[in-house]
């Protein structure tokens, strides 16, 4: 029985991805390195170090510890510098009116985010008060693939994992969920999602009764 829906932030609630890739473009270029969209799908779910480490892969550089998070403070900055025009108007489609539903249904929400810029984007899109619990990021020992952060936010709510659903936009996302014994929601592309049990091609798709509908087949 849906009990809860756990979502990812980046690319689910809200297109950060798009500044996410922007920030990383930057920092690559001015390392003189190539980054492309391909390269960025693997970004997309990964921790702000390991995101470094793809991008550093294959430059030949021997970077130390200190330098190494000097540039992944500086993409840091230059992401939070994107993120302050974030207002009410970049949910993405359907989100609101989903959030709305799902709450009318007496459905319990959490947020299972990678990013430590979570708070402060919910805090930007107004969307806060959707959200029994808000998974942090800072307290989990593995990120995604591992399940760790979608199931403290299991914890969290209260609920039985097995009667979650979890909607992510990125591959090691959709098997983090999948690990976590969740039914999984994949938005995207087949190339990257083929696994996920429900496979929709943008958020405009999400709806109430296709949630339930995952618990009655
Ligand atoms: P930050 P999600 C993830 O968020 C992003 O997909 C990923 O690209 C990013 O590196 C990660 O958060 C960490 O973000 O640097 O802001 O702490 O998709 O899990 O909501
Ligand atoms: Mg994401």
């Amino acid at each position: 029985k849906l009990e809860a829906v756990i979502f990812d932030l980046d690319g689910v609630i809200t297109d950060s991805a798009e500044y996410h890739y922007l920030a990383w473009k930057a920092l690559a270029e001015e390392l003189g390195l190539s980054f492309d969209r391909a390269k960025n799908e693997r970004l997309k779910g990964v921790s702000r170090m390991e995101s470094l480490e793809i991008v550093l892969e294959d430059s030949g550089l021997h970077l130390s510890e200190k330098e190494k998070l000097e540039l992944a403070t500086k993409k840091n900055e230059n992401y939070k510098r994107m993120i302050e025009r974030i207002t009410p108007a970049d949910l993405l489609p359907g989100i609101g009116s989903l959030l709305d539903g799902l709450q009318a249904r007496g459905v319990s929400i959490g947020l299972a985010s990678a990013s430590h810029n979570a708070p402060l984007i919910l805090e930007r899109l107004e969307a806060g008060h959707w959200f029994q619990a808000v998974a942090d990021p800072g307290s989990i020992a593995k990120g995604k693939p591992d399940p760790e952060i979608f199931l403290l936010a299991a914890e969290m709510l209260g609920v039985d994992p097995m009667n979650c659903i979890g909607v992510e936009d990125a591959e090691a996302g959709v098997r983090a969920i999948q690990a976590a014994g969740m039914k999984s929601v994949g938005i995207g592309s087949s190339d990257q999602l083929g696994a996920a049990d429900l496979l929709l091609s943008s958020t405009f798709e999400l709806s109430t009764d296709l949630l339930f509908g995952l618990f009655n087949r």
